[in-house]
């Protein structure tokens, strides 16, 4: 018997074993909507996430995006250093933070919560939040990921949040909103699909406590205490979102937005017929039926496979 070579990548260690969620932490994450994480890296790793995104912000890419999506999160040198600063597709433009990012263990971690035989990329943004108390662009407000994914089938993705840090309250480390990914929805209208820097987000307060008051439950706020090497996971219905870094420090981090291997394209209109469109839309190859293949290896390679 020959063994696929391909298939390879996708095994654990013992150790690494160790690291899985528990089955009742996996119910946990079903209950709540979130999960803290073992320590899936050694402090070698984070360091050179923190060198490779230096590297980075500093001008270096080891490939050039091939078009330009028009929502494209990007951050570069000729913003100010002292706003939040996001870039999409890092996994793409750095082979040394793609190579650490698609870890197995990672991937076998979001295959328990999600309960999925496979999980592939679906996208990756460096974030750096600046030590400045009162920048106003440091804070997430609150929101949810699917809402950005509605050309999306799947209502299992999830999102690891990887802080390159140690990362506490003091750093506006990200809040989860405790069990509102079992929330049903009310007050959505077609704003909701915009990201969060193009919404008016005065009154998210509001709305999150509305959105509870609906479904009979109060907020609950919950800080991600992350140490180094740990991660935080969220299901695509959480909302979450995170305040100023009054720390002193740069708050330094990724966003690992992952797919289960059943996810792909579908068409999504608003209320006026306009088409709501993904960065990738204009960057991924075309499925045999024309739609965007959100399998293509070279944007959204799988990273584990049972
Ligand atoms: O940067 C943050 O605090 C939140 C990031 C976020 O929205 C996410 O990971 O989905
Ligand atoms: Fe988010």
């Amino acid at each position: 018997m020959t063994i696929d070579s391909s298939l390879a990548a996708f095994q654990l260690t013992d150790a690494e074993h160790d690291l899985l969620p528990t089955d009742a932490e996996v119910q946990a994450y079903l209950d709540h909507g979130w999960y803290l994480t073992r320590k899936l890296f050694t402090d070698d790793e984070v360091d050179a996430l923190v060198d490779a995104s230096e590297r980075f912000y500093g001008g270096h890419r080891d490939r050039d995006l091939p078009g330009r999506p028009p929502k494209l999160a990007y951050w570069d040198n000729s913003q100010s250093a002292d706003v939040q600063r996001h870039n999409d597709y890092i996994h793409y433009e750095s082979d040394e933070i793609g190579r650490i990012l698609t870890k197995p263990i990672i991937g076998a971690v979001a295959a328990r919560l999600a309960q999925a035989d496979a999980i592939r990329v679906y996208q990756t943004t460096l974030i750096y939040k600046p030590p400045r108390p009162d920048e106003v662009s440091n804070i997430v407000p609150w929101h949810f990921d699917k809402h950005y994914w509605a050309t999306s089938t799947s209502e299992r993705m999830l999102t690891a949040f990887i802080p390159f840090h140690d990362c506490g309250e003091e750093m506006g480390t990200i809040t989860m909103v405790d069990g509102s990914h079992l929330w049903k929805e009310t007050g959505v209208n077609d704003t909701v699909v915009k990201h969060f820097a193009e919404r008016d987000n005065s009154d998210l307060d509001v709305m999150l406590a509305e959105n509870a008051a609906f479904n009979n439950v109060e907020v609950k706020k919950v800080p991600m205490v992350i140490p180094k090497g740990h991660m935080s996971f969220h299901h695509c219905r959480t909302y979450h979102g995170s305040g100023a870094n009054v720390s002193g420090r740069p708050r330094r981090a990724v966003s690992l937005h992952l797919q289960d291997g059943d996810n792909e394209y579908r068409s999504f209109t608003l209320t006026d017929g306009t088409p709501v469109s993904y960065n990738h839309d204009v960057l991924v190859r075309k499925t045999a039926d024309g739609r965007p293949d959100y399998a293509d290896e070279a944007f959204c390679p799988v990273i584990w496979s049972r």
